[in-house]
């Protein structure tokens, strides 16, 4: 059979790279500079003013082998106020952080970790909000000007504190790397992570654009995080470090006691296997959907007041299947993005599976 390309030119879905000598246009003074992105690509993405490459001013600490000069992250520039709050962030040894690409399970893994954490206590997880029992530290980058400062919400946090975090490994806190608190990172199919991202845009932002314009956004990197494949290569790098726990949407949907196990064993705790089989039924996919403690209902709120834009109906766990791409990407779209993580992932010998995969205690 002839392979046939897509329609769109194979330029676009080969890694994104800038050039190595670029102006350093914005943010003096800091551990970050900015280069703004011309805002027609990202029409209707950003919720106010600007978008940016970010990258960093001299080496990240971060353990990870990298071309740091190529190396950005695309952001809304309403991010740009906060990033060196959240890099000079005061990390503690006993933190424990969930850091994922959006819309991979963070939901679901901070509720699963927290649990841990808290000795199964269901009654204060259904009571108060998830956003408070586990901050989203760079959120007033999302939406800035709300009165509620996650950063300081995060700091004063008493110990130990569950932070959630979207920003890719060379971002977080500098003191990540030298505290080494233990990070949980979730993987999940770019595809349906889009997807699902697809559907918060317009249910929590108001995007009015069309799938496929937004799914060609999330392959060029023209959306908040990313580009994806060197935020989750960095973590794959790092996986079999002490402190790095490195799972998939995938095992949790297929395996979830076995997960819920290994990260007890990870965070250094003990489960019976009642309380195991009690946190499967609180995170189920039902019990999640229902529960209005995990479905960032304030989060909802101040993003449809910053956006003002009318939004249809949305419910942030929504669909919770593994291959939801399936029926609700053309095959077209299906191709540009497996022509894309091939690209990205060939030069080191990995698929998708060797993601979805892996277990850090295999033989647990
Ligand atoms: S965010 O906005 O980045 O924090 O979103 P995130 O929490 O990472 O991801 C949201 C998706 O996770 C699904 N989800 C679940 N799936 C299965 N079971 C349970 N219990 C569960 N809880 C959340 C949620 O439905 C979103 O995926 P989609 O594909 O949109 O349904």
């Amino acid at each position: 059979m002839r392979f046939q390309l897509p329609s769109r030119s194979v330029r676009s879905i080969v890694r994104p790279l800038e050039p190595l000598t670029h102006p350093r246009l914005k943010m003096p003074q800091s551990s970050f500079f900015a280069k703004s992105v011309p805002f027609e690509q990202i029409d209707k993405l950003a919720i106010s003013g600007g978008y940016s490459s970010i990258f960093a001013s001299s080496q990240p600490s971060v353990p990870v082998v990298g071309n740091w000069e190529q190396r950005f992250c695309r952001l809304a520039d309403t991010f740009q106020p906060i990033l060196d709050r959240v890099y000079d962030f005061e990390v503690r040894e006993d933190d424990v952080w969930i850091v994922t690409l959006p819309k991979c399970g963070t939901t679901w893994m901070q509720e699963l970790a927290w649990l841990v954490i808290n000795e199964c206590d269901f009654e204060t997880a259904k009571s108060v909000d998830l956003t408070h029992r586990s901050p989203f530290l760079e959120f007033n980058g999302v939406v800035p000007n709300v009165p509620h400062d996650t950063i300081a919400a995060a700091n004063e946090l008493p110990s130990p504190r569950l932070i959630k975090s979207h920003l890719p490994a060379w971002m977080l806190p500098r003191q990540i790397w030298s505290k080494r608190p233990k990070i949980i990172y979730v993987y999940r199919n770019p595809k349906d992570a889009a997807i699902s991202y697809f559907h918060h845009w317009r249910g929590m932002v108001g995007y009015q654009g069309t799938k496929s314009d937004f799914m060609h956004s999330f392959i060029d990197g023209y959306v908040n995080f990313t580009p994806c494949w060197p935020h989750i290569l960095d973590f794959w790098q790092l996986r079999h470090e002490p402190n790095i726990f490195f799972t998939s949407y995938e095992r949790m949907k297929g395996q979830l006691g076995q997960v819920i196990a290994e990260v007890a064993q990870f965070l250094e705790r003990t489960l019976s296997q009642e309380q195991i089989q009690q946190m499967q039924r609180h995170l189920s996919f039902e019990s999640m959907r229902d529960n209005p403690a995990c479905n960032h209902v304030k989060e909802f709120e101040s993003m449809k007041a910053a956006a003002g834009r009318e939004v249809e109906e949305f419910r942030f766990v929504r669909r919770g299947v593994v291959g939801s791409h399936k029926d609700e990407l053309t095959a077209d779209i299906i191709r540009e993005f497996d022509l894309w993580s091939d690209s990205n992932l060939r030069d080191f010998k990995l698929n998708m599976d060797d993601f979805a995969n892996y277990s850090k205690f295999a033989s647990l």
